[in-house]
């Protein structure tokens, strides 16, 4: 073996190699900002994850999963590009090529627009679960039709998702709110999670008839206290453990792709980074979980 080999690591990817083990999850980096209306970074977040998930313990006590023994792939970074219609053109097809090869895509963002890329790739009969402090249900935001305030109305408007459950919401117009109330969206407001058993319940109950899960989740729906590095902080948030309370209700479901979004490691103080790391390890072995049952 050469000195390469031995000594060089492709760092920062994090890619976990073990002989004859098929890889649970591609990650996937889309280092995209360029529709961030507040505070601009989140192009600097795969990396960061990367980073924190390469120095945080990888075995889930909780699901009793040891990562060290599994396989990551790891893609590294979409190209730099500008436009966010051709991000997301990009997004769409190398998502669809890791499902092709019967990979799960493991998105790391980057802003929120990622989504409506990633999502339109994955099979149509599956649940769009969504953790996010905003709706991103405006119609248009500061003269773009894409962005990341309107993801998800792109998604909506567009018919894609056969069902949307959005959970910890707590910001957002009030026309967005009028939106909601016209029916087709399950919202889990953040104020419900206070009675974190009953939400949760609510959760479980809303994913009856859906076996196939896509999990998005915008960094800013935990509080700011617990993660403040990210482009656009809302208080009143949730806390880390009720997130991955809702995440662990997911043991049951296929979790067929998941997106960690709009971290902003210029804001970050290690907390949002490292929280970013462990939903990516933990939905790994969810994954793992339902693959090996
Ligand atoms: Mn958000």
């Amino acid at each position: 073996m050469s000195a390469k080999n031995l000594y060089i690591s492709a760092d920062p990817l994090a890619k976990i190699t073990n002989t004859g083990v098929d890889p649970l999850v591609a990650l996937l980096g889309v280092p995209f900002d360029a529709t961030s209306t507040y505070r601009t970074g989140a192009r600097f977040g795969p990396n960061a994850i990367r980073e924190a998930f390469l120095n945080i313990e990888i075995y889930s006590r909780r699901l009793g999963v040891d990562l060290e023994s599994r396989s990551i792939d790891d893609l590294g970074n979409l190209t730099r590009i500008g436009s966010v219609n051709r991000m997301s053109q990009m997004v769409e097809e190398v998502t669809r090529e890791i499902i092709s090869k019967g990979l799960v895509p493991a998105i790391l963002g980057g802003e929120h627009s990622i989504t409506n890329g990633a999502f339109r790739a994955v099979d149509k009969n599956c649940a769009l679960v969504v953790f996010d402090a905003h709706l991103d249900l405006r119609s248009e935001f500061e003269g773009l039709q894409l962005s990341h305030a309107t993801f998800l109305r792109r998604l909506v408007d567009d018919g894609v998702p056969s069902k949307v459950i959005h959970v910890g919401a707590r910001a957002a117009t009030k026309s967005e709110w009028d939106f909601v109330a016209e029916g087709g969206i399950v919202t889990i407001e953040a104020q419900m999670i206070r009675h974190l058993q009953e939400a949760l319940d609510e959760f479980e109950r809303s994913l009856t008839g859906f076996e196939k899960i896509y999990v998005s989740i915008d960094l800013d729906v935990v509080d700011p206290g617990f993660a403040p590095g990210v482009a656009n902080p809302e208080t009143d948030g949730i806390s880390p453990r009720d997130l991955l309370d809702f995440l662990y209700i997911l043991q049951r479901k296929s979790i067929v792709g998941f997106d960690i979004v709009e971290l902003c490691p210029t804001y970050d103080n290690g907390s949002t980074s490292t929280l970013a790391a462990k939903l990516l390890l933990e939905l790994s072995c969810l994954i793992e979980l339902k693959r090996t049952r």
